[in-house]
């Protein structure tokens, strides 16, 4: 029997999935006499630092955890749960961690690197412990933005370390209680390997042996990830399908084209090696998502099988239904995350957020659905989905907008565009520049941009490697770049030519044109770094 630490936010389900997938019940704390009986303690930490605090405050769990962790009962803590152990951390100033250990958790520093970490990295392990057997130099899946330094973290319970810009603590042991910065439930077969080695300890000890730090060790990689994209909506038979657009025209011959089931897709696309399953519920501008239970219930289901990070887009905004009950945009993420999402992409609200902050000159109000959801989840968790589309021009002196000076001339002969921003899936566009819209999105506190192009949407012409230039250019988070991947070569060239952190494709995976095994091989022999 395993006993889970779920104070309700972010995504535990998928840790409760992972737990029974490997054929374990799952039971939940349910006051602060549980954190000292139970045999086996997971808390995964999802969040920020300060509302995780905040929550083990309220429920009145901050006592018993320190005292579970001193008297080495057994104890897995997973990402902010590392984090917490030690004093306070950069991310809530003024927030007391549960200091086991001494020291800040501190941002990571700003350089090249985009912030958050978000993908597969790589770990050394300094110390032999059993949650290694089997292990086999595995990627493992990493998200976010705070560290833990190498000086804060005595000698004998340093477990593993990663490098990202700097070399920091990815994992520390010692007795029976360990803490990991990678999510094991999140990062495939190797996770999974990871977790199950936890859950069969018996009365082992994770940490056995007193640590080697190793010296020379060449840095750890951050892979690029290769990200499936399912475009999801109800076809006129009322079916929830997988479709595909071509410039985001879903419909061939009046009928929204068929590409098969979402839970089904994704599940392939899981056991062939995608690197993250995205989910855009494209009619979720119109359609309330609360009420759009298929969805969730695709995530619900999806979750339970498919072992690395999911986002869901589509209608994350707040909403009045038709019996006058409001939600907030984040009730609606809220609800996202508790069936199984990892990361909330919001689209059309966070082009009207960015309008609203440009009429406020800069001045952020706290209550966009970007910075709500950010606040409670983290960064890491906002995703910010753009739908840019070209606007040719003669000059850049003919519009205010950011030009680049493009290769591909527009259809009236002219050498400079602009990108547009659109909203409702493209039908819209608004008087907002792709460059505009992402950092305002970065500065009310978004993790992650996903980077649509309207133009080669469905075209297999290859990525914009222009706009991706342009967009990862102007922002520090990461990009991933989306639309037009007709083969591999195109994550080839879009990797080589563009710093974008990941790429997304659709058509060519659903269609069977390109399997994603070839996408990686092909970047492999290039040597670009992948999992
Ligand atoms: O505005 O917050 O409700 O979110 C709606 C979401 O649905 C947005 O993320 C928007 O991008 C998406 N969306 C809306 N309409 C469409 C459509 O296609 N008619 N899909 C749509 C966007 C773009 C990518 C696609 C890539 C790769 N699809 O998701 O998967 O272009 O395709 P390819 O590899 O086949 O070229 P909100």
């Amino acid at each position: 029997m395993i006993t889970l630490l779920d104070y309700g936010a972010g995504n535990v389900r998928s840790v409760r999935n992972a737990i029974a997938k490997l054929g374990h019940e799952v039971r939940d704390v349910a006051g602060p006499e549980d954190i000292l009986q139970a045999e086996k303690l997971i808390f995964p930490g999802v969040g920020r630092f300060g509302s995780v605090m905040e929550r083990l405050q309220r429920d009145g769990l901050i006592e018993p955890l320190i005292q579970r962790i001193r008297s080495d009962k057994p104890f897995l803590g997973i990402c902010v749960a590392l984090q917490v152990l030690f004093e306070g951390s950069e991310e809530s100033p003024g927030v007391a961690g549960l200091s086991i250990f001494p020291g800040q958790v501190k941002r990571f520093a700003p350089g090249l690197l985009s912030v958050p970490q978000i993908g597969w990295n790589g770990i050394h392990i300094q110390a032999d412990s059993p949650l290694f057997d089997g292990y086999q130099e595995e990627k493992l899946y990493f998200v976010h933005s705070y560290r833990v330094s190498c000086e804060n973290v005595p000698d004998e319970w340093l477990l593993t370390t990663t490098d990202y810009g700097e070399h920091y603590v990815s994992g520390v042991a010692r007795g029976h209680v360990a803490a990991l910065q990678f999510h094991p439930e999140k990062s495939g077969a190797a996770g999974l390997r990871i977790l199950e080695n936890f859950l069969n300890l018996g009365q082992g000890r994770v940490s056995e042996v007193l640590p080697r730090p190793a010296a020379g060790q060449p840095p750890t990689k951050m892979a690029k990830r290769v990200i499936a994209c399912l475009d999801v909506r109800s076809n006129d038979r009322g079916d929830l399908v997988v479709t595909k657009g071509d410039q985001y025209d879903v419909r061939q011959e009046g009928e929204v084209r068929n590409l098969g089931k979402p839970v089904e897709l994704a599940r392939r696309y899981y056991e062939e090696g995608a690197d993250e399953i995205t989910f855009l519920n494209i009619t979720g501008f119109r359609d309330f998502p609360m009420q759009d239970q298929p969805m969730i219930e695709v995530l619900r289901k999806t979750s339970e099988e498919v072992f690395v990070p999911l986002t869901i887009g589509g209608g994350i905004r707040e909403f009045t239904d038709s019996e006058g009950r409001s939600y907030t945009a984040l009730d609606v993420a809220s609800e996202y995350f508790r069936s199984g999402a990892d990361k909330i992409s919001i689209g059309s609200d966070a082009v009207y957020a960015v309008e609203e902050l440009i009429r406020n000159q800069g001045r952020t109000s706290g209550r966009s659905s970007i910075e709500q959801i950010s606040r409670t989840y983290g960064a890491q968790a906002v995703v910010i989905s753009v739908d840019p589309r070209r606007v040719y021009v003669k000059s850049p002196e003919d519009t205010f907008h950011q030009t680049i000076r493009t290769g591909q001339v527009g259809p009236g002969g002219e050498h400079y565009c602009w990108y547009q921003c659109t909203v409702k899936g493209g039908r819209e566009g608004r008087d907002l520049d792709a460059v505009q819209l992402v950092q305002g999105c970065e500065q009310l506190g978004a993790g992650e941009i996903l980077l649509n192009c309207i133009d080669r949407d469905g075209t297999n012409s290859g990525f914009d490697l222009e706009l991706i230039n342009l967009v990862r250019g102007a922002v520090s988070i990461p990009v991933i770049a989306s639309s037009g991947a007709g083969s591999a070569v195109h994550f080839v060239e879009v990797f080589q030519k563009t710093p974008a952190e990941a790429a997304l494709a659709a058509g060519i995976f659903h269609r069977r044109e390109v399997p994603i095994s070839a996408v990686k091989e092909a970047l492999r022999e290039v040597d670009i770094e992948v999992r």
